[in-house]
């Protein structure tokens, strides 16, 4: 028989039939765990997680069973943190900054161009600045995973005009992430922002509800955003990750060895992850323009300058507090 791409993908899914995930196992699983997310399938984030799941399933003999739930499956991301809290899901990856609005110095690797290049994120992430909000993290409730899962360096994409400079946001209407940090900055660049949850960013831009919105490439591409936006201006203005969160009674349930296995699996996955969506963000910008985006460079001196000007670094330097600050000028040199 010769193996066509169409035989092989019909042949896969006829082994998940018989095999639906998760049942492989002739017992029942004695942990039966929901990680529930907010990106799409195609997501790196969502790639990694289901061989992390298959490895957890493997390694604990079928033990510990992690069913995901990805693409707001089971509502936004504010609903999908009360689950999480509550115990409704067992595990939830959130942006640092969303989970402020619980953990307010969560937010604080999301200062707008504090950090260069993702070899400062990762040295301040796995560092002092890390640990210092997983600490925080660990007061509310929930226990946060070693390794932050990434987002990416955000982009600005609008549906009316390229943003060149600050002034070009002036007065638009841009769809940010329900957190203070992101509407804080937002307002600095004089823009008009909106909270929304991930779960209504297509249809709000589709339905011109906001004209624009900021995300990495992988999520422009994955969540197809390039079918509702025509420009794509790069400003690289904030870097974001995802907390790996797991609810603290369902974790401290599991017997210790049984989390020694799930959190090397669910750390070894983010890694992998970062590397791939680290590749995305470096690749796609060509896919999306065959897709009829428009890309442009900006310089970026005119944004730093208004929220230095604005007093956006100083209110948030406030707001941290010193010790929270020096370790993040600890990896990024001096902000303000
Ligand atoms: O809501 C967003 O824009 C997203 C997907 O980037 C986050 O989860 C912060």
């Amino acid at each position: 028989m010769q193996i066509t791409r169409r035989t092989l993908l019909a042949g896969a899914s006829a082994t998940a039939l018989a095999l639906p995930m998760g049942r492989v196992f002739a017992q029942k699983a004695e942990f039966s765990y929901k990680y529930a997310n907010n990106l799409p399938v195609m997501h790196p984030m969502n790639i990694r997680a289901k061989e992390m799941a298959d490895a957890i399933r493997a390694e604990t003999k079928g033990r510990v069973d992690i069913q995901i739930f990805p693409n707001n499956q089971l509502g936004s991301d504010t609903d999908m943190l009360s689950q999480v809290r509550s115990g409704g899901v067992e595990f939830f990856t959130l942006s640092g900054l969303i989970l402020s609005t619980l953990v307010p110095a969560s937010s604080i690797s999301g200062i707008g161009f504090a950090f260069p290049d993702y070899d400062t994120v990762w040295k301040a992430l796995d560092g002092d600045l890390g640990a210092y909000v997983r600490g925080q993290i660990a007061k509310s409730g929930l226990v946060a995973m070693d390794k932050i899962w990434d987002n990416g360096f955000r982009q600005i994409t609008s549906s009316t005009r390229p943003i060149v400079t600050a002034d070009d946001l002036k007065g638009m209407k841009i769809r940010v992430p329900p957190s203070p940090l992101w509407t804080s900055m937002f307002k600095a660049f004089d823009a008009a922002p909106t909270s929304i949850n991930f779960s209504e960013v297509y249809s709000a831009l589709q339905t011109k509800v906001v004209e624009g919105q900021e995300n990495p490439l992988a999520i422009i591409s994955t969540a197809k955003l390039y079918e509702v936006q025509k420009y794509c201006s790069l400003t690289n203005h904030m870097w974001d990750g995802f907390w790996f969160l797991a609810n603290k009674k369902a974790w401290e349930r599991l017997p210790e060895d049984l989390r020694v296995i799930v959190a090397k699996h669910i750390n070894a996955a983010g890694l992998k992850e970062r590397a791939d969506v680290a590749a995305l963000n470096a690749t796609v910008q060509k896919e999306l323009t065959d897709k009829g985006m428009i890309f442009n460079q900006p310089k970026t001196d005119s944004f730093r300058e208004r929220m230095r000007k604005g007093g956006f670094y100083a209110e948030w330097k406030a707001k941290f507090g010193d010790e929270a600050w020096a370790l993040l000028e600890r990896s990024t040199g001096k902000l303000v």
